[in-house]
């Protein structure tokens, strides 16, 4: 195993517990670290695991304290809880685990079948490696190193596919930012974009964002067929009101069809100047392009959204799609979802599909698209064009 594989910490009193999952962590690609004794919890945290998985009951300890300790840590881990009691005490613990501000991924109830803890590893993996983790470790970034980067070209998007789920199309590109620091290596946006924008930076990287995308549409398409460019319009951006000329401008600059163009909108855009915001995203539409309403469900007021929004897509939630194996309350939400999105004439299109469980729910229920680990990760230009030709090749 190389020093930069990830590192994983399994606590459980049971020695064969911590045994099996070791076993199959190694093999999925993480360094493996198993604590049988909790004791030593926080002395590990300290070497900053990328994921921990953690049995709720413990001799002496229970799942609950540490997971205090892990918040109380800063800890950037992804979090995986077992048990053997039933399933409503996991679910306790993962809200629990969220409110503390966690990173909860995962759960099984013991015993734990070794392909659903395969297949989980396995799909975190690319989440877990690359700079996300160290990130914490290295300096704070300040205005001016924002400033510099976008004076020196140093963001970049990877494209993650969207595939339509009844016949298997690629039928779009999400662009994701990406920050290639000359000595940090790779930031993801979690790392920069709530600072452009607490920095008055978001609208400069937004924009450039967006001509990087618009530009490289051409290449992007090339390797697939009709594709639409999904991008994410930051909260902050939806105030200037000469935007949607601007943007109408960019797409024609490139010869891109504005139906081509799909901008990504969260709820919290909305709630500031509501007015404005809705004027732009009315004139985004009449001049073709088209708009999507982005990781919807975690707003406050999903049917507020749908009303004011003239969108034609609504993207589910990731956290809806994963709780759908284990929560009726989340299925439900998936299907309704589906259903009011269809009657209102949109696209609905399922975020963070990672499992073929998962997929063929959505399928049941008539959902037209999905994104996902499941299909690809996000990438970089030429790995994407070389996705989906092995995909065309392959149907
Ligand atoms: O892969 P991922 O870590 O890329 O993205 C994390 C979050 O960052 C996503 O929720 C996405 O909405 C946001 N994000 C990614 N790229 C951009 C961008 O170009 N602009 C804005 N405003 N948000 C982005
Ligand atoms: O919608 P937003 O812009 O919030 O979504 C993009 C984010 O989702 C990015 O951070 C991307 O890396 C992440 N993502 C994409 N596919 C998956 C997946 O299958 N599982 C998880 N956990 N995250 C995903
Ligand atoms: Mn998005």
């Amino acid at each position: 195993m190389t020093d930069q594989a990830p590192r994983l910490l399994v606590v459980d009193d049971e020695p064969d517990v911590c045994e099996f999952v070791a076993e199959v962590a190694e093999m999925a690609g993480y360094r493996c670290v198993a604590l049988t004794d909790a004791r030593r919890f926080e002395t590990e945290l300290n070497n900053a695991p990328a994921m921990v998985i953690l049995d709720l009951m413990m001799p002496g300890y229970d799942g609950v304290e540490l997971l205090r300790a892990m918040a109380r840590a800063g800890s950037q881990a992804r979090i995986v809880l077992m048990s053997g009691f039933d399933a409503r005490v996991l679910n306790t613990a993962e809200e629990l685990g969220k409110a503390l501000g966690l990173s909860v991924v995962g759960r099984f109830q013991k015993p734990i079948r070794l392909a659903e803890l395969e297949a989980l590893l396995r799909s975190q993996l690319g989440a877990v490696t690359g700079d996300r983790l160290p990130r914490r470790e290295g300096p704070a970034v300040q205005r001016q190193d924002l400033a510099r980067a976008l004076v020196r070209n140093e963001f970049l998007l990877h494209y993650q596919p969207q595939v339509d789920i009844a016949n298997g199309a690629v039928i779009g590109a999400e662009g994701l930012a990406r920050w290639q620091h000359p000595d940090w290596g790779l930031v993801f946006p979690d790392a920069f974009i709530g600072l452009a924008e607490k920095f008055g930076l978001i609208d400069e990287l937004g924009w450039y964002v967006a001509e990087r995308g618009i530009s490289e549409f051409a290449e992007l398409s090339r390797g697939c067929g009709p594709i639409t460019l999904s991008v994410n319009v930051s909260a902050q951006s939806l105030r200037d009101l000469e935007m949607p000329d601007r943007l109408a401008a960019l797409v024609q600059k490139y010869g891109v069809a504005p139906a081509s163009l799909l901008l990504e909108i969260t709820e919290s855009g909305l709630v500031r100047e509501l007015a404005r915001a809705l004027d732009i995203l009315a004139r985004l539409r009449l001049k073709g392009m088209q708009l999507s309403i982005d990781d919807f469900g975690t707003g406050y007021s999903m049917m507020e959204q749908l009303r004011r929004v003239p969108a034609n897509e609504i993207k589910i939630d990731r956290s809806f799609v994963h709780a759908q194996d284990h929560d009726e309350g989340a299925r439900v939400v998936v299907q309704k979802t589906i259903e009011i999105g269809q009657r209102l004439g949109m696209r609905v299109l399922a975020e963070g599909v990672e499992t073929p469980g998962q997929l063929e729910f959505l399928r049941a229920h008539g959902c037209d698209a999905a994104q996902g680990y499941l299909f690809c990760r996000p990438v970089p230009l030429p790995e994407f064009v070389a996705w989906c030709a092995r995909r065309r090749a392959a149907a």
